[in-house]
């Protein structure tokens, strides 16, 4: 095995020097945005991701779903494609969370307790379909309070005018929590002695803390002593969500459920991380004590909803279609000045639903099905062998605009390399040459966003490992050679799995939108988001490949690809609309 591994290294260099012995200088090549001529006006501006016309957008914020209108908010500095000290709660309405409406803003900094900004927060719906907002405020001496605002008119189901609570602050920060981080009220949910729960994130010192507030009419609120989760040396928890799931199926369930065909979920947003972890686990009502399985270890261990870009995310209950939905901030991993360029700088991810998988342990999260409409040209491959080195195009659709589905048939297993996979950092593991580009089941995967010479190239992909007590699978998603520019925060990303050896299968999905790249592995269990943006593989010049770097061949059991759609997102023809 050690000889077939040493000659596969020796053809990848040679295939490496023949490919980048191209004759142009890795200096010719454009170092930032100004650079690339090739391709005029918006190389990177994504076509169904949720994105405004221009400037800063960071955290989603109180998505809804209210009569027959999904609502999205979102933190937008209005001025800027920068962050600001004048952040709203930007609004746009959809009817299907995929086109979407432009609406004016909801909530602008205007008063003593909310006129350095208006931050994160989260939309409940009371009983009588009367949605209420409790958002973050920046007030006149920088400290953080709650505050609430009502629709102006419950008839218009574009919510589209919000008024502010005369008596706001609602909630000011508490003893032992430090006034300038205490931020993001939960959604709301009701315990079984009708009175209101809102999580509000904290910090004191080294402690990040989730503290719990309770409300008899959700105008007087009171603090619970107790903190409802706090974790050591992780500094402020952002924009804390807390969600029932059912233990069976992926129906979603109102958030405040709490019966034995439910178990919790808690995320926290760690902002000295910039990570979302979340915990499934035990509440506890009558201790207002939430238990969580495992506890934060600060490792590769901790669940995490997403291990590439994915930050300050939240998620609702669609009580239309029965599904909880997940929206989360993708930021931009080019220069301040390049977004500066650009005009704008942030997306949000495609609406996922999550729902506990079978074993309990962690969450499933697929891009919601309204995404298909987008699908347009479709290209099929069945029953491809990959052997060992090979690389197929996958040509007849617009590979920087897809969306890729795919199952791959896995050899025995038995063959598989040995890792301790507890006590391997996965992340480092893919950023290493060695287990990205040889092994003997794996890597392989999708190339994409890549130029014909594969000069340029992100790389998905699966390598499956022997741990001492179980099969797993490394999922990553490099973005080391994605673009020539220099000027990029080119983090390699990757991820374990358990594997079921039972299955012989093992499934990618990749939504492909021009500079991001979303990659959900084996059915949703892991998922990568990756930004990217290429000097080469542009529009029409970019191009899709699968291939298999392992010694052992793969079998391509089935690949869909599509192109996608153009999504109407927030322009000119929607806010005719509005
Ligand atoms: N973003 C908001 C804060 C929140 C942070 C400010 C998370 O409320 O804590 O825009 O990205």
């Amino acid at each position: 095995m050690e000889l077939g591994v040493a000659v596969l290294l020796t053809l990848l260099s040679v295939d490496f020097l023949l490919k980048s012995g191209t004759g142009i200088g890795i200096d010719a090549y454009p170092n930032s945005i100004h650079s690339i001529k090739l391709h005029e006006g918006q190389p990177y501006r994504t076509s169904y991701h949720f994105q405004p016309s221009k400037n800063w957008m960071n955290d989603p914020n109180g998505p809804m779903y209210y009569k027959g209108v999904y609502h999205l908010f979102y933190q937008h500095n209005p001025f800027a494609a920068t962050f600001g000290d004048q952040i709203v709660w930007a609004h746009s309405v959809s009817y299907d969370l995929i086109n979407w409406i432009h609406l004016n803003n909801a909530i602008e900094p205007s008063e003593p307790y909310d006129i350095n900004s208006c931050w994160s927060g989260s939309a409940t719906i009371l009983p009588g379909e009367k949605p209420v907002i409790l958002y973050t405020g920046i007030d006149e001496n920088k400290h953080q309070v709650q505050n609430l605002a009502t629709p102006k008119d419950l008839s218009d189901p574009f919510l589209r005018e919000w008024i502010k609570y005369p008596q706001n602050p609602v909630i000011t920060p508490p003893n032992g929590v430090e006034v300038d981080n205490f931020r993001d009220p939960s959604t709301a949910w009701l315990g079984k002695d009708g009175k209101w729960r809102v999580i509000i994130g904290a910090q004191n010192g080294d402690e990040g803390k989730v503290i719990l507030f309770q409300s008899d009419d959700f105008f007087n609120w009171t603090v619970d002593p107790n903190p409802f989760y706090a974790t050591d040396k992780t500094g402020v928890c952002e924009c804390p969500d807390f969600f029932p799931v059912f233990i069976h199926g992926r129906n979603g369930v109102d958030t405040s459920v709490q019966n034995p065909s439910v178990r919790h979920v808690a995320k926290i947003s760690y902002l000295s991380r910039q990570h979302d972890y979340y915990f499934v686990g035990k509440y506890v009502d009558d201790q207002e004590l939430f238990i969580p399985d495992t506890n934060f270890t600060g490792t590769s261990l901790d669940l995490r909803y997403d291990y590439g870009k994915f930050y300050a995310s939240k998620t609702f209950f669609d009580h239309q279609k029965h599904r909880r939905i997940l929206w989360g901030w993708i930021n931009e991993s080019d220069s301040t000045q390049d977004d500066i360029d650009k005009g704008w700088a942030g997306l949000q991810s495609i609406p996922r639903q999550v729902w506990l998988d079978e074993t309990g342990k962690r969450l499933i999260q697929w891009p919601i099905e309204d995404v298909e409409k987008l699908r347009g040209e479709q290209i099929s491959i069945n029953g491809e062998k990959l052997e060992s080195g090979s690389r197929i195009e996958v040509s007849g659709i617009t590979a920087s605009q897809a969306d890729i589905e795919v199952i791959y048939e896995m050899p025995e297993l038995e063959n598989a390399e040995l890792i301790d996979s507890d006590s391997v950092d996965p992340q480092l593991l893919c950023s290493q040459e060695y287990a990205s580009s040889c092994g003997t089941i794996g890597p392989f995967g999708l190339s994409v966003l890549a130029s014909e010479d594969l000069i340029e190239q992100t790389e998905i992909s699966f390598h499956i490992y022997k741990a001492p007590t179980r099969y797993v699978g490394l999922m990553c998603s490099d973005q080391s050679r994605s673009s020539l520019r220099k000027d990029l925060d080119k983090t390699t990303y990757g991820a374990f799995f358990d594997i079921d050896p039972r299955l012989k299968t093992i499934s990618l999905r990749v939504l492909i939108d021009h500079s991001i790249v979303e990659s959900f592995g084996e059915e949703g269990r892991v998922c990568i988001t990756s930004r990217v943006y290429p000097s080469l593989a542009i529009g029409k010049d970019a191009h899709l490949f699968v291939f298999n770097k392992g010694t052992q061949s793969i079998s391509l059991s089935k690949l869909n690809a599509w192109s996608m759609n153009k999504a109407q997102i927030n322009n000119e023809k929607a806010l005719d609309c509005s």
